[in-house]
């Protein structure tokens, strides 16, 4: 009887705990994750995840054994991709999309994809002005296709998933560059394909250059105190090979893996120069949301969000980038001695490590004015459309519709300025404010914030955006004007979710 008893509120404890926890993990995003509101857990897709379907210390534990206390390795630098054309108003780069081998884990070979090379791709560095012409040739045995993740062109050159690419065959979108320095990226966006295409190795970053921003005196020696970081999440398997079999958890939360690699190295260390150094930053992960601080916890300024420079510099402590964000930061490592590091965490579990050097290098100040930022104007919108992203596992909808290739659910007017109202509804399964954030993503322009929640966004969003994290139960308006014409697309950027049909499209036309 006894017995029977204890077990019985052994069974009750484990019952409510384990609700409790899965609460709390559905939840991670309505408490903590979004920018200014602090508290709480802070991430839906966070460490802690892993445990919502079993092994969560295991995931703890491999991320301690496989990102942290392994072998240090030097971060690698993606290469500056060579412009063909000698024009200096002209650019022309040739990109391959390609298989490869990399050893992330000693003596363990994985297969990968990647651009000009085994894994993630070079830097395309242009400047604003340049007629651009890439060759896109396909090397893989399966179709792909390439989309400039915040480029402002036209959707016959986007590269959505319309504009597919067969095995040997080349697309070659053309374009003029007519907005301002951007750190922006490349990926591929076929139907159903994008998670795997990405997780396997698929992305590179698209810088823009302008003549305001040269003028500014920001750290621009490339590699030294420019640094670009695009942080990933993987989950090797025993022969150290990317899993992309999805299962339950992945489809529902997108696939988070428990090994953190930065620009394609597990536990890197860079060398930086005692002074301020930019860091480009880019979440190139398919669904992870990171809480990135710096172990001491110091301070940084934030300069860029991914459609540019701010209008100032916003001081943080610690930055909460969802897929596909970018950011621009700056870190002043002038009062360190040579040879003391500093390391990158993500909700304090360092993954990187910064050793700085006694060289002194680059500008004392940080720019107090960087870049113009418009005026929001809302009586300039000539609609408002609403997006509701709901809905969970493979049932994610926009709209209460799933991605249709035949079906246009918007049709806009070239030139028009619009407000798009997006809501996360969350799941209304387990009431209000239940689900998780969704990092909501248009293609063909930028966006800028004008609330969330009719509150004014926080200072490090007051800038371009063209992927916004939406809470569950919250509601962000963002205006944008669309000067480009053609096909667009609309998604979720956790990429499981796109993949499962959350996405719509859009035409712009006269
Ligand atoms: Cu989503």
């Amino acid at each position: 009887m006894k017995k029977v008893a204890i077990a019985a509120i052994i069974l009750i404890v484990l019952v409510i705990g384990g609700g409790w926890f899965f609460m709390r993990m559905m939840s991670g995003g309505a408490g903590g994750n979004m920018p200014g509101q602090g508290g709480g857990m802070m991430n839906g897709g966070g460490m802690g995840n892993g445990g919502m379907m079993g092994g969560g210390s295991d995931a703890v534990e491999d991320m301690k054994n496989n990102s942290f206390s392994g072998e240090e390795k030097p971060l690698p630098i993606p290469p500056i991709l060579e412009d063909e054309n000698p024009d200096p108003d002209k650019a022309e780069f040739t990109l391959v999309s390609q298989k490869g081998s990399m050893e992330f884990l000693k003596g363990r070979s994985t297969d990968t994809f990647g651009y000009n090379g085994d894994y993630l791709g070079p830097v395309i560095r242009v400047k604003k002005g340049d007629d651009v012409s890439i060759k896109v040739k396909n090397e893989l045995d399966e179709a792909t296709t390439l989309h400039w993740h915040g480029l402002e062109v036209d959707g016959e050159d986007d590269g959505g998933p319309h504009n597919g690419i067969q095995p040997g065959t080349t697309w070659n979108p053309q374009f003029k560059i007519e907005q301002n320095a951007a750190t922006l990226w490349y990926h591929p966006h076929l139907l159903h394909k994008t998670g795997e295409h990405v997780y396997k190795g698929l992305a590179g970053l698209f810088l823009i250059d302008d003549e305001e921003s040269e003028k500014l005196n920001l750290p621009d020696e490339y590699g030294v105190n420019d640094i670009p970081l695009i942080v990933q999440d993987k989950q090797l398997d025993e022969n150290g090979q990317f899993k992309y079999d999805l299962g339950m958890h992945d489809v529902m939360m997108g696939l988070q893996g428990d090994t953190i690699m930065v620009n394609g190295a597990i536990n890197p260390y860079v060398e930086v120069p005692k002074g301020k150094v930019r860091f480009r930053l880019l979440n190139g992960s398919n669904a992870r949301i990171y809480q990135f601080a710096l172990s001491n916890g110091q301070e940084f300024y934030q300069i860029g969000t991914d459609g540019g420079l701010m209008e100032e510099p916003v001081k943080l402590s610690s930055l909460i980038l969802s897929s596909a964000e970018r950011a621009e930061l700056i870190v002043d490592f002038s009062k360190y001695k040579e040879g003391e590091t500093i390391e990158l965490t993500d909700q304090g579990m360092p993954f990187m490590k910064f050793i700085v050097t006694g060289e002194e290098k680059g500008p004392k100040e940080i720019p107090s004015q960087l870049a113009d930022i418009p005026e929001v104007d809302e009586s300039m919108a000539a609609n408002t459309r609403e997006f509701v992203m709901s809905g969970m596992g493979r049932n994610v909808t926009i709209n209460g519709k799933q991605m249709d290739m035949d079906r246009i659910d918007e049709q806009l007017k070239l030139h028009d300025t619009e407000i798009w109202e997006i809501t996360n509804e969350g799941m209304g399964m387990m009431g209000n404010n239940m689900g998780m954030a969704h990092p909501f993503h248009g293609h063909g322009t930028q966006f800028l914030i004008l609330d969330r929640d009719g509150n004014p966004p926080p200072p490090n969003e007051r800038g371009w955006k063209d992927t916004i994290l939406v809470s569950p139960g919250e509601k962000v308006r963002v205006i944008a004007t669309f000067d480009h014409k053609g096909l667009f697309m609309y998604h979720c950027h956790i990429l499981e979710h796109e993949d499962s049909g959350m996405m719509g499209q859009f035409t712009v036309e006269e």
